[in-house]
């Protein structure tokens, strides 16, 4: 049967809401805490890879757009002890990216973190977090799922484990898509380098240069789900990730006063909510899973 355009958007938009309904829902069982998303700070995720701007001036001072909640998660868990947060992020993503079908200028994801969590822990959580949004739309949403032609399979747990050297061995740079594609079920990437990462994801003190951080990835080539790990949190560890990275710890005066301070340890991860939504109504493009969409490179887009 045929789907029209606009009976299409609402199955999507059905499902997305349902994503959000039972991922809430599940953290909540877990004694998750939901909390409100940061969208103007002097500091944010300094990110990996280049954006553009993104920063507005304030009295002279640039406030910067939420790339990542990752700093204020880690200052909130002085607060509460488990938080989540449906975080809106803008990345002036370059317009090479658009044809990815993964990237938008604006999304959000859900970003959580635990006080004293450890990586092992954080993927028991994802793989729980996925299963139980999956067991939402599959019971609440089956109709849109028949409209979408989409078919689900039951995940079983625990989702398989590949360290990024394995993978890279096996599928080359950037191995994201060629890895996806040769998968029939989520899996966790784990170990990244230190040089591929942000300064907040946590080196293993017994294997310098290895991270104890993990990325999810989509089966079917839906490519990167989430991302995080363990975290950095004392004062000398961050700057001298600062100095590897060529960071200049000015730029991060804020953050540095509440580390400072005293931050806890923890491990978190952010799940892109639009991605998620792409992967379970089998959409082509990431723009399709959100209305107002920012592609790449589309300047004006309202
Ligand atoms: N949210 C991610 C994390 O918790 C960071 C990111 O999106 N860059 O590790």
């Amino acid at each position: 049967m045929h789907i029209s355009t606009a009976s299409k958007r609402l199955c999507v938009l059905a499902i997305k809401s349902e994503i959000m309904r039972s991922a809430g829902a599940y953290l909540r069982e877990q004694g998750f805490i939901e909390i409100l998303p940061v969208i103007l700070s002097p500091v944010t995720d300094p990110l990996h890879h280049e954006t553009y701007g993104g920063a507005i001036d304030y009295y002279g001072r640039p406030y910067q757009l939420t790339k990542s909640m990752i700093l204020h998660k880690q200052i909130a868990l002085r607060t509460a002890p488990k938080i989540f947060c449906f975080s809106p992020n803008v990345r002036m993503e370059p317009e090479e990216r658009a044809r990815l079908g993964r990237y938008l200028a604006e999304f959000v994801q859900l970003d959580l973190e635990v006080r004293d969590g450890t990586r092992n822990e954080l993927i028991r959580i994802g793989e729980g977090l996925l299963l139980a949004i999956l067991r939402g739309v599959k019971e609440r949403c089956p109709g849109e799922l028949e409209l979408l032609k989409r078919d689900l399979a039951i995940l079983k747990r625990p989702f398989r484990q590949i360290t990024y050297l394995e993978a890279e061995q096996q599928f080359g740079k950037k191995f994201d898509d060629a890895l996806s594609k040769s998968l029939a079920a989520p899996s966790w990437v784990i170990d990244f380098p230190r040089e591929v990462r942000e300064f907040y994801d946590r080196e293993d003190t017994s294997r310098p240069g290895t991270l104890l951080d993990m990325d999810l990835i989509y089966p079917e080539g839906y490519a990167e789900a989430l991302s995080g790990g363990e975290r950095e949190h004392t004062l000398s560890r961050i700057l001298r990730r600062f100095e590897q990275d060529g960071i200049d710890p000015q730029r991060f005066s804020e953050y540095l006063k509440a580390v400072e301070e005293g931050i806890p340890p923890s491990a978190g991860f952010g799940i892109g909510v639009e991605r998620l939504t792409r992967y379970i109504c089998g959409l082509d493009h990431v723009k399709e899973a959100r209305l107002f969409p920012k592609v790449p490179g589309a300047v004006g887009s309202i």
